[in-house]
């Protein structure tokens, strides 16, 4: 035989391994397989979930080929890692994005039909890990996405939570929250490493002692220990062989303590101890911005921060670096302040345990963190009262108190004779009640600071953190965000993908500036026409899961106006509803009224304790109780309240706007990034200048985005001068019409009372300033609702918006994280032969 001849019997045979193979026959056996061997279940018996749960192992398999790879390149490459610490991940479901991302959708698809099942109610059994409140938890989960694509070494570090955020019912028009228990039936995509516990202390008391050198040194009695078991989760790259790992900790009572230390004999006490110890990964605090100072909630900060250092410590050592060359080896990113005791516990790991000189530990740790702000708001400000912070980690309090000082020295010899700049620069809160400020620890611990749009970094630089950066200026930097086009387009809307592919190819997918080779079809009426079909295809698909689930009747040819994120004052959704109430009041004026028809869709979960976020949904759906149903109003508005906002029910949203409401007080919201994934998706958007709306104006020009509104440097203006809600009521008549509806008891069964803070609090407070923007939203609505009437015209701006939305993608946000602030570069993952890795 010839060697041609040899090769070519080689290519005809088809031998594929069951746990790696991509056929679709051998994906139906795997399938087969995993449901009587691991789910221990057959045909007869066997529930849609176990289904989903054979299928997700059997994608998992796939994934752990790819992960044993990557993490074996990475040991022996000693390549540099990204370390992601954030307290939050909304990865949304994994199945269908790992389908995607292994280009095995179809097979997958044909192996289930193969088998009498079907794949889309296979893909809904998923419960998605709401371990994340909203934009920045969601934001990880992009980076998480986008570093892997990218083939960026990468590990994101979180909390296990075993409830995450709440489920929302929607009852007689209020918010009810139900437990979110998504662990119950089994979770496929991790894998707990019981091996891999670490231990994390808390609480007792610190004592110098001399060491053997004669050095002064501290030691930490804890009162209470802590065992961290990390459950890890593949994340794949988009059609690379790069699969990261996400760790998150989950807390355990560590047996062998509480037996011998604490409570000898006491078994019930030591059982106590493990139930006080599981408590700490237990639910996430369902608060977004404004956080709740909860000795819990800093308990978990500090052992899901500690816990991931020890571990990065360990995996340096492990490589047989020392440990000097820590900062080489690994750059740790701050998720916002929650992990930002890092700083602090990373210095007390090199110092007391590893032994190390403070100015080296120092160095070391500086050089190691970059910490990202993600909010203005004073509220969402972490402090925490010296009290609780000194009782809960007193070493780290004294190492707090060391790395003041010797930064305050540096500050002095700057700013000589500035009492008033080193309050401002301490890391220590004077006043009342003393209290440490988290942004301040992570400022000086970090080698960069970053915001997430431009007017947000700018704002920084000028408001809450300019004394650092008159200290610093080169430590500062921007990166806007971006999402992923992975997730938020080819997975949520395939006609659209398919759309587009077939006229400019697929590079897009991971190189989305590509998209700006749609605009000369946006000149193209062909093109419109089919671009119009499937906007259509995609909002009828919405119109029936909300029949289905609501009961409720829409018109797919309405305008889709939709917003959709947290509830909250300074996101203004009760602006919107302002613009609902004026549109419903013209129409009982005058009847015959000409205006295109419109569907209101919100989704959004309020934070369980933030009432008037509670009663601005209640405001909304009782609304939407009385237009809805009003006779006089022929359906021309639909007003609808989506239960349920999450990264599930998201999808099917983004894909079906019209028009996008981001319509925030400037200045408040620090990037946004819905945002992105509407306009992503052909919405145009009604928005105010703020945050990357801003920049997403300037990408997709001007005449292609519906601005309106103060800037945030007209609010400040205003609110120097005395801003005064009650002036813009009392000159503008329709907008006084709409809150007097409001407060006569119309949408509430005749109760005044019902509304009457959310009312009073627009009168005589209005912090958010919707008064005054409340005309400005309303012209800008009515030019919405002409441009709507021209179809032709509305459509090419919606093709010109998704042309122009390249800079959007996460990939493009990482790129620029790791040439200005990780200094990483990409590692390719070869695969073995799965024979040969076994060998
Ligand atoms: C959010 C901000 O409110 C958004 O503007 C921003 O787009 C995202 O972060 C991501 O950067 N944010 C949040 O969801 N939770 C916080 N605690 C602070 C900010």
């Amino acid at each position: 035989l010839s060697p041609e001849h040899i090769t070519e019997i080689y290519d005809s045979f088809h031998i594929e391994d069951d746990r790696t193979g991509l056929s679709s026959e051998t994906l139906q056996r795997a399938i087969a397989d995993n449901l009587y061997y691991i789910q221990g279940k057959f045909p007869e018996i066997a529930t849609l979930y176990d289904y989903y749960m054979a299928v997700a192992y059997t994608v998992r398999d796939r994934l752990l080929h790819r992960w044993i790879n990557t993490v074996k390149t990475y040991r022996e490459q000693d390549v540099k890692v990204v370390c992601y610490l954030s307290a939050e991940y909304l990865p949304g479901p994994h199945l269908e994005n790992n389908l995607v991302n292994l280009g095995i959708y179809d097979q997958v698809q044909q192996a289930v039909e193969s088998s009498g099942l079907d794949l889309r109610s296979i893909l809904a059994q998923e419960e998605e890990p709401g371990l994340g409140n909203g934009g920045l938890g969601r934001l990880a989960a992009c980076y998480m996405d986008s570093l892997a694509t990218l083939e960026i070494p990468a590990i994101g570090y979180g909390i296990r939570y075993e409830y995450g955020i709440f489920d929302q019912e929607i009852r007689e028009g209020w918010q009810v929250e139900i437990t979110d228990k998504w662990l119950r039936l089994g979770n496929p995509w991790e894998i707990p490493r019981p091996e891999n516990a670490v231990e994390v202390k808390f609480g007792g008391y610190t004592e110098p002692y001399t060491d053997d050198q004669g050095d002064y040194r501290v030691r930490w009695i804890p009162h209470q220990v802590v065992n961290g078991i990390p459950y890890d989760t593949p994340i794949s790259g988009y059609r690379v062989n790069t699969t990261s790992t996400m760790r998150l900790w989950k807390a355990e009572a560590p047996e062998s303590f509480d037996f011998q230390a604490f409570n000898v004999g006491d078994y019930y006490g030591a059982v106590d101890a493990k139930i006080i110890s599981e408590n700490l990964t237990k639910v996430l605090y369902p608060n977004d911005e404004p956080i709740q100072g909860k000795q819990l909630r800093l308990e978990q900060q500090y052992f899901f921060v500690s816990c991931s250092l020890q571990n990065l410590l360990k995996i340096h050592l492990l490589r047989g670096d020392p440990i000097e060359t820590f900062h080489e080896k690994f750059v740790i990113q701050l998720n916002d302040t929650h992990p930002a005791i890092g700083v602090a516990e990373l210095m007390r790991l090199l110092v007391d345990e590893y032994l190390l000189h403070w100015q080296k530990a120092w160095d070391i740790t500086q050089q190691a963190f970059a910490y990202t702000n993600h909010t203005l708001l004073p509220e969402a400000l972490e402090t925490w009262p010296l009290n609780l912070f000194g009782s809960l980690l007193p070493r780290h309090l004294e190492i707090i108190y060391e790395i003041n000082q010797r930064f305050l020295d540096q500050v002095r010899l700057k700013y000589l004779g500035n009492p008033d700049k080193l309050a401002r620069l301490s890391l220590i809160e004077e006043g009342g009640s003393k209290r440490i400020r988290m942004a301040h620890l992570a400022c000086v611990g970090s080698h960069a600071i970053n915001g997430v749009a431009a007017l947000h970094t700018e704002l920084l630089k000028e408001g809450v953190l300019k004394d650092f950066y008159d200290l610093w200026p080169h430590k500062f930097t921007n990166i806007t965000n971006g999402v992923t086009p992975r997730r938020w387009m080819v997975l949520i809307n395939p006609r659209l993908t398919q759309l587009i592919t077939r006229e400019i190819g697929e590079t897009w997918i991971t190189q989305l500036e590509d998209f700006k080779r749609l605009e000369s079809l946006a000149e193209d009426p062909a093109f419109r026409q089919e671009w119009r079909r499937v906007k259509r295809a995609v909002k009828q698909d919405l119109a029936d899961y909300i029949q289905a689930h609501q009961g409720l009747t829409l018109n797919p040819d309405s305008i889709f106006d939709i917003q959709a994120k947290r509830i909250h004052e300074y996101k203004r959704q009760h602006l919107n509803v302002l613009h609902i109430i004026t549109l419903y009041n013209r129409i009982k004026h005058n009847p015959r009224l000409a205006v295109p028809p419109r569907t209101f869709i919100f989704g959004g979960k309020a934070a369980p304790g933030y009432q008037m976020a509670k009663l601005i949904i209640k405001l909304i759906t009782s609304v939407g109780e009385v237009v809805n149903h009003d006779p006089d109003i022929c359906d021309l508005i639909k007003v609808v309240f989506l239960p349920d906002f999450n990264v599930t029910n998201s999808q099917r949203i983004y894909p079906a706007a019209d028009l996008s409401e981001q319509i925030s007080t400037a200045g408040k919201e620090a990037s946004g990034t819905g945002n992105m994934k509407f306009s992503m998706n052909g919405a145009l958007t009604i928005g105010t200048l703020d945050g990357a709306n801003i920049e997403i104006r300037e990408a997709v020009e001007a005449d292609n985005f519906f601005l309106f509104g103060h800037t945030s440097e007209d609010i400040v203006d205003l609110k120097a001068q005395g801003y005064v809600p009650k002036t813009f009521y009392n000159t503008n008549p329709a907008l006084k019409e709409a809150i007097d509806l409001i407060a006569s008891g119309y949408f509430s069964h005749g109760n005044r009372a019902l509304f009457q803070p959310l009312v009073d609090q627009l009168l005589q407070a209005d912090p958010y300033c919707l008064l005054a923007d409340y005309q400005s939203y309303i012209d800008c609505q009515d030019q919405v609702g002409q441009a709507f009437q021209d179809q032709d015209t509305w459509t090419k701006t919606a093709i010109l918006n998704v042309a122009r939305i390249g800079r959007f993608s996460s990939d493009r946000a990482i790129r620029e994280y790791c040439r200005e602030i990780w200094w990483v570069n990409p590692v390719s993952i070869h695969l073995e032969e799965y024979q040969q890795a076994k060998a």
